[in-house]
């Protein structure tokens, strides 16, 4: 059986088997079949797009969590590809080649749709008031600088009916590309419209301080890359990240968070939000409803807009 981590990658046991998980079955890859589609970035294209068109392309859902009480503040949508060979791929197997070929903006488009009907769907679905949930849907650089980037993303909010307010825009530096003025732009001009902005992946890659100054940010998505070791260096970066957030006023969300030692470190830092196996895995969109049903009473929903940085404990991040 393949091993996904939280971050979207999954394992490339090798041979060909079938094995459930839960309810659904997955395929283990033939890695030699897969290792030759993923080094033939022509054939991995052509593949892509007509997994578009065949409907392999499919969003999976990973919930985000007021750290406090545990609120539920909404889902992360994270775009898989379900290749009928080759089982469930994660984004980082094919991502690069889509952003490269040009394929990368329907893919976030897609995941968007999706994000806005589940949201829509949950709406209706809420049995009594409660405050609605949030999207975080993902954009890749390319897309950002693409013409026509801005109207299609508006165009499938408001064809929803979704206020804008509702979506965050989970954006990274990765990588090179033509016009970053050009991305960073059209940026602005959703965040003017009332989008939420994200700065994925923080502190890893490509994503870097100067970002904070160039653009209108409302929220930092710390990369995992922290949490994993618990090493001193970690927990001063993840003070001092936490610390610059607090002084610009912006939103912190801590992703990858897998046990109860790392949950208490980012409580005594005083982070705000977290995302993680546990509070949940991504899902498929078809379980989301069930898993929001069953969120339990004493962990409250809570608007996204409405969570605060709270304090860290007396003591963290002196000496620093
Ligand atoms: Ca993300």
């Amino acid at each position: 059986m393949p091993s996904c981590d939280d971050s979207g990658l999954c394992g490339t046991d090798s041979g060909t088997a079938d094995s459930t998980s839960g309810s659904r079955t997955v395929t283990v890859p033939d890695a030699a079949a897969l290792a030759r589609l993923e080094t033939d970035p022509a054939a991995l294209e052509r593949r892509l797009r007509r997994a578009l068109d065949d409907g392999e392309i499919v969003t999976w859902f990973q919930p985000q969590v007021r750290l406090d009480d545990r609120s539920l503040v909404g889902f992360e949508a994270l775009v898989r590809w379900h290749h009928p060979e080759f089982g469930l791929l994660m984004p980082a197997r094919f991502i690069r080649v889509a952003e490269r070929r040009g394929i990368a903006a329907e893919l976030d488009l897609f995941g968007l749709e999706q994000g806005v009907g589940l949201l829509q769907q949950l709406d209706g679905d809420a049995a009594g008031p409660r405050p609605p949930l949030h999207l975080s849907a993902n954009i890749t650089p390319d897309f950002a600088a693409a013409r026509g980037f801005a109207d299609r993303v508006s165009d499938i909010v408001a064809r929803a009916g979704m206020p804008p307010e509702r979506i965050t825009l989970e954006i990274t530096e990765r990588g090179p590309i033509a016009n970053w003025r050009t991305a960073w732009r059209n940026v602005r001009r959703l965040r003017r419209a009332g989008f939420r902005i994200a700065l994925d992946d923080f502190g890893a890659g490509y994503s870097s301080l100067g970002l904070l100054k160039e653009l209108p940010v409302d929220e930092i998505k710390v990369d995992r890359l922290f949490l994993r070791r618990g090493a001193p260096e970690d927990i001063a970066i993840l003070t001092a990240i936490l610390q610059i957030a607090r002084t610009l006023k912006l939103h912190v969300l801590a992703e990858g968070v897998e046990n109860a030692e790392q949950e208490q470190r980012l409580r005594a830092l005083g982070c705000e939000m977290v995302q993680g196996f546990r509070y949940g895995r991504p899902m498929p969109i078809e379980e989301v409803p069930e898993f929001v049903a069953r969120w339990p009473a004493g962990a409250p929903f809570m608007q996204k807009a409405d969570v605060a940085m709270p304090e860290p404990a007396p003591g963290i991040g002196d000496g620093l």
